[in-house]
């Protein structure tokens, strides 16, 4: 009798615990978050990372039925690196879903495996136009440089800026930014004077700015990517271009919010256009701002962050929409099209292009409570991606 009770209790035991493990894969929803942990554009990474965390942890790790699993992987930066990590998070983790991609080469290699795999994959970072175009499973939360430098070009022109030089890294995304805001600004009657482009890679700023004070321009125009910015400003006031009166405008990586309140008072007055600001004012953002520092005490959330909370947006969307049974086709379609108000303000993901369409405001540098932060000033509604509407 004891005997029998014993063996049946040990049977249920092995089945206890074998039941969690065969139904833990196809319970779970996997996401692959690739990001730069380390390197140059580790910013990017920490910030992405925690405000996924914080979307997860304000809505629960239980989607549909799901439990959501959160793989991040250290790409280091480098797009083989990540092919590589798509590839076995592919095909050894069978995520449902690729997500981060903090620079433009890195999410051009990982459009091939998604389209390979058939699994969508989002953009929550990198901000080249063509990025959508690399995959039919490619989506965007982030923003493109073509969608944020337009308006700065229109701006321009209206407020005393009649030359510029151009200063942008030398790739992807930097070219973008080059070729919409100088072509909308000639368009405008502006004069663009010298168009200079710096390495990508360790870049020495001083030379570049030497040309610039050479060249006397009402204003420099700058786009670098996010962490890069305050190495920009501190060459430009170190050589006196301030002094000799030449402006600064750029697109809002040169302001990042998880640098500027470091890169001094210098900064005041400085006008960029951007998708996001900390300081954009709205409920949703407020509590988003604070709820991200309250998790991570010493970090502002920059607009990598709200790319990387509207992206897990989309995520819970799409699980939500296929009720958890979605293969990657069902995610990809539930996620196109998607409407919702983002932190930054109101968004929808194009039907057909799968980018992002959202609000661009102006905005300048100024003191609130203290901190230097971008305070919008004007908004241009709903802009698609200028580079998609080329063609
Ligand atoms: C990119 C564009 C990266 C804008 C950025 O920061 C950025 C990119 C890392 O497409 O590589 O601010």
């Amino acid at each position: 009798m004891l005997r029998r009770q014993l063996v049946q209790a040990a049977g249920l035991t092995a089945m206890a615990l074998a039941l969690p493990l065969a139904a833990h894969a196809a319970d779970t929803f996997k996401i692959g978050l690739i990001l730069p942990m380390t390197g140059q554009q580790a910013s990017t990474g920490r910030e992405i990372e925690a405000a996924a965390r914080l979307y997860m942890a304000q809505h629960g790790d239980t989607v549909a039925g799901k439990k959501v699993e959160l793989i991040v992987k250290d790409d280091t930066g480098l797009p083989d690196v990540a092919k590589r990590i798509a590839q076995e998070l592919v095909v050894s983790d069978k995520v449902n879903v690729l997500a981060g991609f903090g620079l433009t080469p890195i999410a051009l290699a990982v459009a091939q495996v998604a389209t390979q795999a058939k699994t969508p994959a989002i953009t929550m970072a990198a901000a080249t136009s063509a990025i959508t175009d690399a995959s039919p499973y490619m989506l965007r939360s982030s923003f493109t440089l073509p969608q944020a430098s337009v308006a700065l070009a229109d701006w321009a022109p209206k407020n005393g800026i009649k030359s510029v030089v151009t200063l942008v890294s030398d790739y992807g995304p930097g070219n973008d930014a080059e070729k919409y805001f100088s072509e909308r600004f000639a368009a405008n009657g502006g004069k663009v004077i010298e168009k200079l482009r710096a390495p990508l890679r360790d870049p020495d700023f001083a030379p570049f700015l030497q040309k610039v004070r050479d060249a006397k321009p009402d204003a420099l125009f700058v786009f670098v990517p996010s962490g890069n910015g305050a190495a920009v400003m501190k060459q430009f006031f170190e050589r006196g271009l301030d002094k000799a009166g030449i402006r600064v405008i750029g697109t809002g990586d040169l302001t990042d919010d998880e640098q500027l309140n470091n890169m001094g008072d210098g900064m005041l007055g400085i006008v960029t256009s951007h998708h996001y600001s900390a300081a954009h004012p709205g409920e949703l953002n407020k509590k988003f701002v604070e709820a991200f520092r309250k998790a991570n005490p010493n970090m502002r959330p920059n607009f990598m962050a709200v790319g990387g909370y509207d992206g897990m947006h989309m995520i819970y969307e799409g699980i939500k929409a296929t009720k958890g049974e979605g293969g990657g086709d069902a995610l990809l379609a539930a996620m196109k099209g998607l409407k919702f108000d983002s932190p930054r303000g109101p968004v929808e993901i194009d039907k057909e292009t799968r980018d992002i369409t959202q609000d661009i405001y102006l905005r300048k540098v100024e003191k609130k409570d203290g901190q230097l932060y971008n305070i919008e000033f004007d908004v241009i509604k709903q802009v698609k991606d200028p580079g998609k509407a080329k063609k």
